[in-house]
């Protein structure tokens, strides 16, 4: 309470001072102090293509996963589905001027593969698509934005899950290389970072243990699907997905990184598990959950094996390494993308008893009770979204953890949001007033500053998101947006936390100049 005052107070200075720009204004927002962030530190906003661009058929895009998962009945909250989404694939230039008044340097998207390579390698190259980027890219360059691409956001052409099975099958890995190197031929000139995926984990763990999301395969207790393995699916497909990380980084050390200057990484959803107590037990837990969650892909990317403790509880059901895929892995990454929300508890259910059916307690889970609930009180608020605590320190941690774990590797906070709901009492001037998201970012990024001042190698932050969007599952009932969307008229407009946002990356870009 006292902090949100205290942030709407300061908003209104801001709002009041917009034409004194260079005087001095003494701010307590936490983190606009100054030289936090390192000199060309990206601010940005994330999107991805099935949740923003809509178009769904429109110049010689094929289907996705999405596309088809969101048209069978039942699958999304509202019965909605990306179709139009919010009309970015006509709208993008009026985003990017959302952007550029933001004051951002960087944009996160995602190329939708479907649009691209409509029947994968199996059909021609959509050159209408490859257009479409092309002019999307130049308008951000043209504005100074600094494009940020992933190569998938959890979207896949349809005619690869059809064929073979998509992530299940090792010919995935053909298909992900063929189409790395078509984005880095045709826009590697001008987009200088790459992430291969955006949270393989997410898609691993979704698609295939809980079958929640496509290819909605799953077994026994861990869901409700008709087909699927939930304890071997899961580790087959993110194995097909290092080695498809791979097989792009490959290509673009030998083909183009020299040339185009850019760098390539992956961009992992990160939770942060906080023991349920101080016991050895508990701590080996949040250990162990870290290891299932988020080790399971950095480390054969990084050091070439599963971590230890998934080689421990799961033993021969976890894939093998060949010699030849050891040495195509051998070429690693450039930097992590870290998508971070929320922190968990972690317990212990190797010598404690954990109720069955309860979240990371299966063998396939690593044995560790996920709960965000300790003696009746919350690891941080609860939030409209039923994933997210708020616990600002959490940022730290896994920075920390990742800094320490990965050799203090270059790290991108990849998105951090906050989603909200509207009630069908709130007004839109109500609605506009997201104070909590104010809150939500701000403490985050004050807890990601204090990482950074103990030396962790963070070059960028991205909110999600510049605008309110498809919400996967929660379809559009979950809003995400710095910028409010009318969903029947497109129309966008700012919320407080776009203003807020744009002062905090204004004072930390003049700290930053005159630093
Ligand atoms: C990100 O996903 C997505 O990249 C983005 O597209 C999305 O819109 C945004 O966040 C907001 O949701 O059940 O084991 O997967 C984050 C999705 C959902 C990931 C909850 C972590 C809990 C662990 N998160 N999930 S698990």
């Amino acid at each position: 309470m006292e902090l949100s005052s205290s942030l709407l107070g300061t908003l209104i200075i801001l709002a009041m001072c917009s034409s004194c720009a260079g005087t001095s204004v003494s701010l307590e927002l936490p983190g606009s102090s100054s030289s936090q962030f390192p000199d060309g530190f990206l601010f940005g906003t994330a999107s991805s293509s099935y949740q923003f661009e809509g178009a769904i058929l429109e110049d010689g895009k094929g289907l996705s996963n999405w596309d088809t998962f969101t048209h069978g009945t039942g699958n999304i909250l509202d019965g909605s589905n990306g179709d139009i989404a919010v009309d970015h694939y006509h709208l993008y230039q009026e985003d990017i001027d959302l952007m550029e008044n933001l004051g951002t340097n960087s944009f996160r998207f995602s190329i939708s593969w479907a649009r691209i390579l409509p029947k994968g390698r199996f059909g021609n190259l959509n050159m209408a698509g490859i257009d479409h980027y092309s002019k999307v890219i130049d308008a951000l360059l043209a504005k100074g934005i600094q494009p940020f691409a992933a190569l998938t956001h959890y979207d896949v052409p349809q005619e690869l899950e059809e064929r073979y099975g998509a992530w299940l099958s090792p010919k995935i890995r053909k298909d992900f290389e063929y189409y790395a190197d078509i984005c880095f031929k045709y826009f590697g000139n001008r987009v200088k970072y790459w992430a291969t995926f955006n949270e393989p984990n997410v898609m691993a763990i979704r698609g295939y243990r809980s079958g929640i999301y496509p290819p909605s395969r799953c077994s026994g207790s861990f869901g409700n699907c008709t087909k699927g393995n939930s304890i071997k699916d899961p580790l087959v497909a993110a194995h097909n997905m290092i080695l498809s990380h791979a097989a792009a980084v490959n290509i673009y050390r030998n083909v183009y990184q020299k040339e185009q200057g850019g760098s390539i990484g992956i961009i992992m959803n990160s939770i942060w598990y906080e023991p349920y107590s101080n016991s050895a037990e508990d701590k080996l837990a949040a250990e162990r959950a870290q290891s299932f969650f988020l080790n399971w892909f950095l480390d054969p990317i990084l050091h070439g094996s599963y971590p230890k403790e998934m080689r421990h509880v799961l033993g021969s059901l976890l894939p093998e390494f060949s010699k030849e895929d050891l040495k195509k892995m051998r070429r690693g990454l450039d930097f992590i993308g870290i998508n971070h929300y929320t922190s968990f508890y972690s317990k212990d259910c190797i010598y404690s008893k954990c109720k069955s059916g309860a979240p990371g307690v299966s063998r396939a889970e690593g044995l560790a009770l996920r709960t965000p609930i300790r003696d009746g009180i919350y690891i941080g608020e609860p939030t409209a979204v039923d994933w997210i605590y708020v616990y600002p320190q959490g940022m730290e941690n896994v920075v920390t953890f990742i800094k320490d774990r990965c050799n203090n590797t270059p790290m991108f906070i990849s998105e951090n949001g906050l989603g909200i709901v509207e009630k069908p009492s709130s007004s839109i001037t109500d609605f506009l007033n997201d104070v909590k998201r104010v809150e939500y970012m701000s403490t985050y990024l004050e807890s990601l500053a204090n990482a950074t001042r103990k030396g962790a190698d963070v070059r960028g932050y991205f909110a999600w998101s510049l605008l309110d969007n498809f919400e996967w599952l929660d379809g559009y009932t979950v809003r995400f947006g710095l910028h409010h969307v009318d969903f029947a008229t497109l129309k966008r407009t700012p919320r407080l936390s776009a203003d807020w946002y744009k002062e905090y990356i204004f004072n930390h870009k003049r700290h930053a100049s005159s630093a």
